[in-house]
């Protein structure tokens, strides 16, 4: 079982990479968010700190090649990233609980959007895995359809109920709603370029999902720390 040398899969690099970054952010909101008394700050932060975390350990098995595994279907054998869907899996309902926390969701709307999102990341699972070319696509449709209806949970019901916010509230809701709206967007796309047509090296792939990962992920931690809606919430809180 062990005679065999194991070679580095591709993108090892930058899944070191990933795991360094993540691992610093989830340290930096963690220790940023010591002695936060105020549940509504604490709740935002423990999401903002887990959310890096996970990816950390998500971007730690790919480096090491057991977060990629060879998966034999119908059709041949493909590649699969289980780890990367696995923090998805986790960090996107995470990412859009925090975002409900932070303006104060119903829980309903906030279920929803939950299970639209698990929903996506499941079937963007199935489209990876499909053998068949059309199917892949077909299955990237429905995960497509899926994340329209994540989109208008962020835009438009939150946007609703944000409405009646403070203003420091409403003012980062803005900008974490065009940070989500705009980097969540380009995951899809990515994935058709890469994984969908294979336009780009894995290699190449892997870089740009860690970039997207870092612009998801690295900046809700950072748009929240900064928000003086949290700030002003906990004034014992540490600078
Ligand atoms: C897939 C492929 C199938 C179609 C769609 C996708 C969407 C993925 C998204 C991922 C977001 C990840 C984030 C991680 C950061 O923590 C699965 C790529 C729609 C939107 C934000």
């Amino acid at each position: 079982m062990f005679d065999t040398p194991v070679s580095p899969v591709a993108g090892a690099g930058w899944f070191a990479v990933g795991t360094a970054v993540m691992g610093l952010a989830a340290l930096y909101v963690a220790v940023r968010g010591r002695g936060v008394e105020d549940p509504r700050a604490r709740g935002v932060h423990v999401v903002a700190a887990l959310v890096p975390a996970v990816a950390c350990g998500a971007y730690l098995a790919m480096a090491l090649g057991v977060g990629v595994a060879e998966v034999a279907v119908r059709g041949g054998t493909l590649r699969l990233h289980w780890a990367r869907y696995a923090d998805w899996l986790f960090t996107t309902p995470l990412l859009l609980i925090g975002l409900g926390l932070f303006v104060g969701a119903d829980g309903e709307t906030l279920f929803g959007a939950v299970a639209a999102d698990v929903f996506m990341i499941v079937t963007g699972v199935a489209a990876t895995l499909s053998g068949v070319p059309t199917y892949r696509y077909v299955w990237w449709g429905v995960s497509t359809v899926a994340f329209l209806c994540v989109l208008y949970f962020v835009v438009v019901a939150l946007g609703r109920e944000a409405r009646d916010r403070d203003e420091a509230t409403r003012s980062t809701f803005a900008a974490l709603r065009v940070l989500i709206g705009a980097s969540w967007t380009v995951y899809p796309v990515w994935w058709l370029v890469g994984t969908g047509l294979g336009l780009v090296s894995p290699t190449a792939e892997a870089a740009g999902f860690l970039l997207l990962d870092t612009v998801a992920k690295v900046g809700f931690g950072l748009l929240v720390l900064r928000s003086p809606a949290l700030a002003g919430a906990d004034a014992d809180a540490p600078e």
